[in-house]
């Protein structure tokens, strides 16, 4: 009797501000002694310059032989100050280093997540290696990226907007080699270095995705690979992607999706008591409403929230039909509509993404909401208590739905680096299980809704680059793919 929905964001806003930098103390000794010198080790083999061996100090080696196509991505052997400047003592070509005796114990302790939404350096949905290594000059923090079908020539994107406010190039320089830095703000910056071009220039505004230049080898550096900092005043801090702290020696796909001028948000849902859901939007332009398409009728405006607000679909008075509402991340208000008849409620913290369900299966639908910090979504019952429950990663989106038909609202996570939706199940003893479905593209958008009407609810997504809603036909959304219907609606982002 009720109809699935769903609310999906676009992307998530930054949930995270910049705390003040810890002092290090104590604590980093203890964490030096835990990890040891070899934490930070570059266990991988694209590096001419393998971290230092007793007995055998950091001889440079090359990359394994024998690999026919194996790319030209031998590795770092960079050495920079913070500012960038050359650092005579540190370069002996690939030889280690007089500073390279283990690492700085103070780079051990982890910094505070940056109020810079950062993303990889890299174009949408590529998946790149990063690492560090002991002495990686001027920080174990710097991250160096190799790309597994070569670097060289790989287009090097902003991890965030901001101000180009260093470029160097030109022949022979030093160090960090052509190199570009962008200033996001709020004391932080990002550096991109040893780039084989550069395509920006001094001064000039960049958005999360624009192109700075490509992937090099100039300066110090004995191979192609992009150097990347990211910077809280002049100091190199750990680099956070999409909301996370990138763990070194570690690969990772681009979230870098390029939309960066979001103006709608894609949800579904079955306002009119047909059965089947309807797709609509919600748009964050002035005045911020919900456009909501009607085979045979005219786009129908819902006008709620303002345009920082978050969409929520669901049913608050429990008559079958999805109502709508929204929800401010600075204030945790929910706004939920019925009629003209408004309810507030604060649930969560800043920056969470409201979700709605019928999470007991009777009367009206709760709320809740997803954490990405914690990749937590936590459910309001409707006695008001609490449930949280574990599911995703920190990157993925929330996505809500009525998987098996029994009235319940079940949960799933949807990545959209790898376009795969993973949904959140109980097996008939109440043991729960999850279903990974590979649907849409990278940097699609999740939409779920009951397509057909069967009570079972189904998979879609929308994207913000084409504004088309793509709508998986299946029995039951576990079960194989069958008819896929396509509906342009909405505005791309631009
Ligand atoms: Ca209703
Ligand atoms: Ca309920
Ligand atoms: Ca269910
Ligand atoms: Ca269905």
């Amino acid at each position: 009797m009720y109809r699935p929905q769903h609310r999906a964001p676009i992307r998530r806003r930054p949930t995270l501000r910049h705390a003040s930098v810890a002092a290090v103390g104590a604590a980093a000794l203890v964490a030096a002694a835990v990890l040891g010198p070899s934490a930070y080790a570059d266990t991988q083999s694209h590096f001419t310059h393998q971290p230092s061996k007793p007995g055998k100090p950091g001889k440079g080696k090359p990359a394994k032989p024998g690999k026919p196509g194996k790319p030209d991505n031998a590795g770092d052997d960079d050495a920079h100050d913070a500012n960038g400047h050359h650092d005579p003592s540190a370069t002996n070509g690939g030889k280690s280093l007089p500073g390279d005796v283990g690492l700085n114990l103070a780079d051990l302790r982890p910094t505070a997540p940056p109020a810079t939404p950062y993303e990889m350096p890299f174009p949408c949905s590529e998946t790149w290696s990063g690492s560090t290594r002991s002495g990686h000059s001027p920080s174990v923090r710097a991250v160096d990226f190799n790309y597994p079908g070569g670097d060289l020539g790989k287009p090097v994107v902003s991890a965030a907007a901001g101000t180009v406010v260093t470029v160097v190039v030109g022949p022979n320089k030093p160090s960090y080699g052509q190199y570009v830095v962008v200033d996001h703000g709020n004391g932080e910056s990002s550096l991109y270095g040893h780039l084989d071009s550069v395509l920006v220039s001094l001064g000039q505004v960049v958005q999360t995705g624009t192109q700075l230049g490509t992937v090099g080898r100039t300066g110090n550096a004995s191979g192609p690979h992009l150097h990347f900092e990211e910077r809280v005043g002049g100091a190199v801090v750990d680099a956070w992607f999409h909301g996370s702290r990138f763990p070194m020696n570690s690969s990772q796909a681009s979230q870098n999706c390029g939309t960066v001028a979001v103006t709608d948000i894609p949800l579904a849902g079955d306002m009119y008591g047909g059965r089947s859901a309807e797709v609509m939007v919600y748009r964050k332009s002035r005045p911020a409403a919900f456009h909501i398409t009607r085979s045979g009728v005219k786009e129908r405006v819902i006008k709620l929230g303002v345009g920082s607000d978050q969409p929520v679909l669901g049913d608050w008075d429990g008559d079958g039909r999805v109502n709508p509402g929204v929800r401010q991340p600075s204030t945790r208000q929910f706004v939920l509509q019925v009629k003209r008849k408004k309810t507030m409620v604060r649930f969560g913290k800043p920056g969470d993404l409201p979700i709605a369900g019928n999470w007991d299966g009777t009367g009206a639908w709760e709320i809740g909401v997803r954490r990405s910090s914690s990749a937590k979504f936590i459910l309001r019952m409707s006695d008001g208590s609490k449930q949280k429950v574990a599911l995703g990663d920190a990157n993925d989106l929330p996505v809500t739905g009525d998987w098996d038909g029994n009235g319940v609202t079940d949960l799933g996570v949807y990545d959209q680096a790898t376009a795969t939706f993973t949904l959140l199940a109980k097996d008939p003893m109440g043991t729960p299980f999850t279903i990974a479905i590979q649907f849409g593209a990278p940097g699609d958008v999740p939409v779920t809704g009951d397509w057909d009407g069967n009570g079972l609810t189904d998979l879609g997504v929308w994207s913000p680059v084409t504004a088309i809603f793509t709508k998986r036909g299946a029995v039951a959304p576990a079960g194989a793919t069958g008819r896929v219907k396509k509906l342009q609606f909405g505005r791309a982002a631009g």
